[in-house]
């Protein structure tokens, strides 16, 4: 069995971005014990509520990024954090050679319902300042709390699955997730059909009709509603996840975020030769503006990402 230590090492000889990777896992690891033992806490609620005990809670999300924060102020290696909880981007130590940009959280409108939620992160050299293209990361993950607690993670080769095991650490159990190129698998919240562009409206249509339309051959439909749970679905077996530029969303760019949500996992499904777009081009190549910037997000296996943005074409 090879653990997390094992593979950083087969992956960079750089030890202070393994530590960032590790700091992040044991974030993760942490954020698992706090959401295990949520509804029993009373803390699966929103903040500004009081628990069983009248204690003022502070909802997960905030808790979540405490920790990541705690984790990432003890290690030297990181100079800034950016997260989807945080308006402004937080100096940490003042030379470290990394950034770390988080949604510590994702999906958290699922957690008192107890659907998997998912901590987002990716890393990106503090020479490069805060607004750099994903293709400037020298790593990505994220980790899934779900059945089991999954660790996915890419530096610059294959993007690799883990599991946390019952003593708190991280056993590989894929070393090299492939995304199947062709799948008859979508992932769209169809209740926003009335927003959407001509592009995925056509799509859409194309995979409804199934067997007797366009793209001639059978089409199935998940949507969790929790990004890393649809990501990590369509990871491990394929499909296409969609939150495309809509006339309710086209004022803010999109819905997701670039940073900590739409880059690391088009990096992550690029390891896996998965691949993404915003419909118009490849999400790693969009130029932020704005650290919390929003984008259209298009990614998963290569054939359908290709369809759709024939679709664009055509548009
Ligand atoms: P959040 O960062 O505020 O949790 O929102 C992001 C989530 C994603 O996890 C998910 O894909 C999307 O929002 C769901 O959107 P919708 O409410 O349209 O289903
Ligand atoms: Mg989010």
């Amino acid at each position: 069995m090879t653990d997390l230590a094992q593979w950083l090492a087969t992956q960079t000889q750089d030890i202070q971005l393994s530590g960032v990777i590790q700091s992040m896992a044991a974030a993760g690891r942490d954020i698992a014990a706090v959401l295990r033992q949520a509804p029993i806490a009373g803390q699966t609620g929103l903040a500004g509520q009081t628990n069983v005990q009248g204690e003022a809670q502070k909802a997960l999300d905030i808790i979540s990024n405490d920790i990541v924060l705690n984790h990432l102020q003890q290690n030297s290696a990181v100079s800034v954090l950016i997260s989807e909880e945080l308006d402004e981007a937080r100096p940490l130590a003042a030379d470290g050679p990394f950034i770390v940009a988080t949604d510590p959280l994702d999906g958290s409108s699922n957690l008192d319902v107890n659907v998997t939620v998912g901590t987002i992160f990716s890393v990106l050299r503090t020479e490069g300042g805060l607004l750099q293209k994903g293709t400037e990361q020298v790593a990505a993950g994220y980790v899934a709390y779900g059945p089991a607690t999954s660790l996915v993670v890419r530096i610059a080769g294959d993007t690799t699955v883990f599991a946390l095991d019952r003593a708190g650490g991280w056993v590989m159990t894929l070393a090299a997730a492939k995304v199947p190129e062709a799948s008859g698998e979508y992932a769209i919240n169809a209740a926003r059909e009335r927003f959407w562009d001509a592009a995925t409206r056509a799509y859409v249509r194309e995979n409804v009709a199934g067997e007797t339309g366009g793209a001639a051959k059978r089409y199935n439909m998940r949507w969790v509603g929790s990004m890393v749970a649809d990501i990590h679905r369509i990871l491990m077996r394929g499909g296409i996840f969609l939150y495309p530029l809509d006339s309710e969303t086209v004022s803010k760019g999109g819905r997701l975020r670039l940073l900590y949500e739409a880059n690391p996992m088009a990096w992550l499904m690029e390891g896996a030769g998965g691949t993404s777009t915003t419909g118009r081009q490849r999400i790693l190549d969009v130029e932020p503006n704005d650290i919390h910037q929003r984008v259209p997000v298009i990614l998963g296996s290569l054939e359908e990402v290709r369809r759709i943005e024939a679709f664009y074409q055509r548009q």
